[in-house]
């Protein structure tokens, strides 16, 4: 069982992945929890701002301290949980990092907007992580994606049809081209030997297909191996 807890002014945008199948299934089967905090909730001001514009002058707005400071803390065991940051500044996402995060049985997403967060956010946290180098709106596809890759490596979340042996990144190896019927689509047909009954050979053909299609595409994987 791992929980999540995640810290968003947009809770609504989560609707759409945890209606999905496999993650509405395994919240259903009690293999992980996914509470959303509108963080807008613990602001002290009249309008319920959660954001002010920087000291030093600039354009756009800053996300401040108190409300999200607040937030986390109203969470149960907050201090034991593994919190993080999603920002473009964080550590690069992976699929070790996924793995990583699995091993937790608490972990709590701070999802930020705006022009950014007020610096002194950083020091709530124990870790801050990038999905990649290029910039959002919102942290919300961040957390998503974070949940979604935790969350099938989480044992019983994936069936066994879900669950492709040969995982991209499991071995550090993209996977291998896979066909299904027809056999011949407009003159396009299936490699013979996929159809040989030839397990042996399947094998050797799949390995071989799969570190090729990884030296053209991502020869960076290799290094890793
Ligand atoms: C926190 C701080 C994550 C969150 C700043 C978040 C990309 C990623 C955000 C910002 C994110 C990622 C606000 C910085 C808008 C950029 C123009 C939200 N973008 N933003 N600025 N790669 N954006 O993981």
């Amino acid at each position: 069982m791992i929980n999540f807890d995640c810290l968003t002014l947009f809770p609504e945008m989560f609707n759409g992945i945890l209606e999905d199948s496999i993650l509405k299934r395994a919240i259903e089967n009690n293999l992980i929890e996914v509470k959303l905090h509108n963080f807008r909730e613990f602001s002290t001001l009249k309008h319920k701002n959660v954001d002010d514009s920087p000291y030093g002058g600039g354009a756009g707005m800053v996300l401040m301290c108190p409300p999200i400071y607040d937030c986390l803390h109203s969470i149960e065991n907050n201090e034991n949980a593994h919190k993080i940051l999603l920002t473009p500044q964080g550590r690069k996402y992976t699929q070790d990092v996924a793995k990583e995060l699995s091993k937790k049985d608490h972990i709590i997403l701070i999802c930020g907007h705006y022009e950014g967060f007020d610096e002194r956010i950083r020091s709530f946290v124990d870790d801050e992580i990038s999905v990649g180098d290029y910039i959002l709106t919102g942290g919300e596809i961040p957390a998503m994606a974070i949940i979604d890759s935790v969350s099938r490596l989480i044992p019983g979340v994936l069936h066994n049809d879900e669950s492709a042996p040969t995982d991209s990144f499991e071995n550090n190896l993209l996977e291998c081209p896979q066909y299904t019927k027809p056999f011949d689509f407009m003159g396009m047909t299936v490699p013979e030997v996929l159809v040989s009954g030839n397990h042996q050979e399947i094998d050797k053909w799949r390995k071989e297909e799969s570190l090729k299609r990884t030296k053209e595409r991502r020869n960076d994987l290799l290094d890793k191996k």
